[in-house]
C-alpha cells in the first residue's frame, strides 16, 4: 500500500510540486529544503499522538515515549543555541504566529503598549499589522528604518521608547537586510523598563551557525520557526529567561493550543541535531557570502538594494528604477523559473499586494550547493530577465538545465 496505489491524486499533484521545486531557482527568502531525515519524523507514527500538557503532566495515557521526546527536542535547543541556564524551552507552537501571540498572551495585557517595526520596512503581520489579532488587541507603536540609511536608527528608537513607554519593545523582522546590534536593544528596555522580546524567525540559522551574533544575553523572549534557515518543519520554539517560563507554559497550553504535534517536535529535535554540526556552520556562511555577492551583482546590473547590501541571508531589491512593479517582477522571474516573493520597500507609496520591491534570499539555493559563482549567474538572469521580459521562457529552459547540476536535499 502506499500513496500511489491509494490517492493517485494527492500523490500525482506531490509529485508535480516536487517537480517545481525542483526545477526552479528558490529565492524567496524564509524557505528552504528540509532534510529526509526530517521529513521522516515528521511524516511518523508520532502524529497518531494525543499528549496535552508538558512531559509528566499529561492528560492522556501512553506518553512515556513522548515525553522522553519532548525533553529531547527541548534539551537540543538549548545545545544548539547555546541558551544561558537560566533559561525555558517550549517547542510546542504550531508556527510563528500562534508563538508570537503566546507570548503577547503570556507577558500582556490587552490593550499594553509594543513598539516594534512596521510591516513595509520590514517587520511582520503578527507585529501589530491592524488586520492581524496582534494590532486588534494591543496597542502597537512602530519604529522603521532610517530614510538615509535602510538600516536601524538605534537612536530613533531609544527616542521613541522613551515617549511611549512600552511595556515591550520586540526586536524581529521578515526583511530586514542589516546585522541587528542586540545589545542596543537591551540597553533600550532596561531604560524604559520594557520587557525585550526577539523574534529572529529569520535569522536562527545564521544564529545557530555562528553566522549573526546571538540574542541570547540580551533579551528576556526569543521566538522562532523552524522551517527557514534552519531547514527544519513548519513549527516554533519559544525560549524565554526562567522567571517568565510558567506565564509562557499556560500561554500555549492550555491558553491557545490543544494537544501539541509530537511528529513537529521530534522533526524539531532532528533539525536541532542537524543544525549543530560543523557542515551547518559551514552551509551558515555560505548563505550569507551568497546574498553578499547576489545584492552586489544585482547592484552592479543597476539594481537598488535597501541599506545598499546585505549582511544576513536576504535583500530587498527597490524596483522603483526600474519600470515594473514588485508583484509584476516577481510574476515576470517565476515565468523564468526564478521564484521570489514581492515585499514593500521601507514608505512604500505602493500597496502591499503589488509593493514597488521583490525579497530574494539565499537559504534555499545554499542548500543546494549552490556557491558565488552561480549567485552571479542568477543575478544575470535577474537583470536580463527585467529588461526583455521577452527571454523569459528561454531563461526557464536554461533555469531547468542548470538546476539538474544541483540536488536539493530531501527531493
Ligand atoms: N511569511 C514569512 C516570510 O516570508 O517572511 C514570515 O512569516
Amino acid at each position: 500500500m502506499s500513496l500511489k496505489s491509494q490517492d493517485k491524486e494527492i500523490y500525482d499533484l506531490i509529485q508535480r510540486e516536487r517537480k517545481r521545486q525542483a526545477e526552479t531557482i528558490n529565492l524567496i527568502a524564509s524557505e528552504n529544503f528540509a532534510s529526509r531525515e526530517v521529513m521522516e519524523a515528521l511524516g511518523s507514527i508520532l502524529t497518531n499522538k494525543y499528549a496535552e500538557n508538558y512531559p509528566r503532566k499529561r492528560y492522556y495515557g501512553g506518553c512515556e515515549v513522548i515525553d522522553e521526546l519532548e525533553e529531547l527536542a527541548k534539551e537540543r535547543v538549548r545545545k544548539t543555541f547555546g541558551l544561558p541556564l537560566d533559561w525555558h524551552v517550549n517547542v510546542q507552537p504550531y508556527s510563528g504566529s500562534p508563538a508570537n501571540l503566546e507570548v503577547y498572551n503570556a507577558l500582556l495585557e490587552p490593550g499594553d503598549t509594543i513598539m516594534s517595526m512596521d510591516l513595509a520596512s520590514g517587520g511582520h503581520l503578527t507585529h501589530g499589522s491592524p488586520v492581524n489579532f496582534s494590532g486588534k488587541n494591543y496597542k502597537f507603536v512602530h519604529y522603521g528604518v532610517s530614510e538615509k540609511t535602510g538600516r536601524l536608527d538605534y537612536m530613533e528608537i531609544l527616542k521613541l521608547a522613551d515617549k511611549i513607554n512600552p511595556k515591550l519593545i520586540l526586536c524581529g523582522y521578515t526583511a530586514y537586510s542589516r546585522e541587528v546590534d542586540f545589545k542596543k536593544f537591551r540597553e533600550i528596555a532596561d531604560k524604559v523598563k520594557a520587557i525585550a522580546m526577539a523574534d529572529i524567525s529569520h535569522i536562527a540559522g545564521l544564529i545557530a551557525g555562528a553566522a549573526h551574533l546571538s540574542p541570547f544575553p540580551f533579551f528576556d523572549v526569543v521566538t522562532t520557526t523552524v522551517h527557514k534557515t534552519l531547514r527544519g518543519p513548519r513549527a516554533a520554539i519559544i525560549m524565554c529567561k526562567d522567571k517568565y517560563a510558567t506565564a509562557i507554559d499556560k500561554s500555549v497550553f492550555p491558553g491557545m493550543q490543544g494537544g501539541p504535534h509530537e511528529n513537529a517536535i521530534a522533526a524539531i529535535a532532528v533539525t536541532m541535531k542537524e543544525a549543530s554540526t560543523s557542515s551547518f556552520r559551514k552551509y551558515a556562511e555560505q548563505v550569507v557570502k551568497n546574498a553578499k555577492i547576489l545584492a552586489q551583482s544585482l547592484q552592479d546590473f543597476g539594481f537598488k538594494i535597501i541599506s545598499d547590501g546585505t549582511d544576513n541571508h536576504l535583500m530587498i531589491v527597490d524596483l522603483t528604477n526600474k519600470n515594473i512593479s514588485g508583484l509584476e517582477a516577481r510574476k515576470l522571474l517565476e515565468s523564468a523559473g526564478i521564484v521570489s516573493s514581492q515585499s514593500p520597500i521601507p514608505k512604500d507609496p505602493r500597496k502591499p499586494w503589488d509593493p514597488s520591491g521583490v525579497r530574494l534570499g539565499t537559504p534555499a539555493v545554499t542548500s543546494r550547493g549552490m556557491k558565488e559563482k552561480e549567485m552571479s549567474k542568477i543575478a544575470a538572469w535577474i537583470a536580463a530577465v527585467i529588461t526583455d521580459p521577452s527571454i523569459a521562457a528561454k531563461v526557464k529552459q536554461e533555469v531547468k538545465r542548470f538546476t539538474k547540476n544541483f540536488k536539493a536535499p530531501g527531493l
